[in-house]
């Protein structure tokens, strides 16, 4: 199927505890994303990279969340606000939004912007669960919130920038889950949140735990947002992100998981927005995170050998 994507770089690091993710966009693009979209019949058209201040001209702590436990998070909404709007206007023009991170803070706006008019499905690709609040998060890394934030949970409750306007626990899906805080898990199990961890991939395999995540993504929404963050892949695979876990998804299996999302939306038409998150070009070995993250995505929008 040939479509639009614009690709939006979001080079924020304000939610990571490790600094260098904002170097993802540029990594990205260096690795060929272009390419290897090329190689899907895909022609993007690059809108460059949202305009983010550095860091070092902020105070961390200073935030007017009704909680401190929030590092940077008048950074992290002045950005998502942003990329919010932009998303919205590129969904608007009937062109698919690829937002490159940074780290994976920048969803609350991707999901914020995706779902103004739209109920939208999320599937979760990552080791982590990002469901912390900052009553409940160990690190005060947004990072580790994204999810939260789009649900209302808690402080982000009274916070419009954050929660999103049409996503519902029962539309969201986690893949390859393996590093979930202790608040979290109770978490997921109070909500309508559906959960695959690892075991359910090594079970059952990727392909079957991909598709009842579709199932569960598409069932009663206008369309599906796919969250791919680099460390839900095992570190041998995707070495260069800030919070490696052990045991997460190969490359193979990777890969078999977009194909699945691609035949998905061949079928049924249903990926609408995407974002790539957690390249850390400064912990990477010769890019190879980056380059994993372009080989992904081009399965993701139908690339295939023959
Ligand atoms: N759950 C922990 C760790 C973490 C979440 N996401 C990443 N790390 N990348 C936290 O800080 O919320
Ligand atoms: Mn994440
Ligand atoms: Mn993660």
């Amino acid at each position: 199927m040939t479509r639009t994507v614009r690709i939006i770089g979001a080079p924020v690091d304000y939610g990571a505890n490790r600094r260098g993710v904002d170097m993802g966009p540029s990594a990205i693009r260096y690795a060929g994303l272009s390419d290897q979209l090329a190689a899907a019949d895909i022609e993007p058209a690059d809108d460059g990279d949202l305009f983010v201040p550095r860091a070092e001209e902020r105070d961390p702590d200073e935030g007017s969340l009704d909680h401190d436990n929030a590092k940077f998070v008048d950074e992290v909404r002045g950005a998502c606000v942003r990329l919010a709007d932009r998303v919205e206007e590129t969904l608007a023009e009937d062109v698919f939004p690829l937002v490159l991170g940074g780290d994976h803070s920048i969803s609350i706006g991707t999901m914020h912007g995706a779902s103004r008019d739209a109920d939208i499905g999320v599937i979760w690709f990552d080791a982590h669960a990002d469901l912390n609040t900052p009553s409940t998060s160990p690190s005060g890394n947004v990072h580790g919130m994204p999810l939260a934030a789009a649900l209302g949970y808690d402080e982000f409750a009274d916070e419009d920038w954050a929660t999103a306007p049409n996503v519902r626990e029962s539309s969201v899906a986690y893949v390859g889950l393996r590093s979930v805080d202790e608040r979290e898990r109770e978490v997921i199990g109070d909500s309508d949140i559906t959960a695959f961890t690892m075991a359910d991939i090594d079970e059952r395999g990727i392909t079957a735990v991909v598709e009842d995540a579709l199932a569960v993504a598409t069932d009663d929404t206008d369309g599906l947002h796919v969250s791919l963050d680099l460390d839900w892949l095992d570190p041998s695979a995707a070495p260069g992100v800030g919070t490696p876990v052990r045991g997460g998804v190969t490359y193979r299996e990777a890969h078999s998981a977009l194909e699945t999302v691609a035949d998905h939306d061949a079928r049924h038409g249903s990926f609408r927005s995407m974002d790539v998150v957690e390249v850390n070009p400064i912990l990477d070995e010769s890019n190879e995170t980056a380059s994993v993250a372009t080989e992904i995505v081009a399965s993701a929008f139908g690339k295939r050998t023959l």
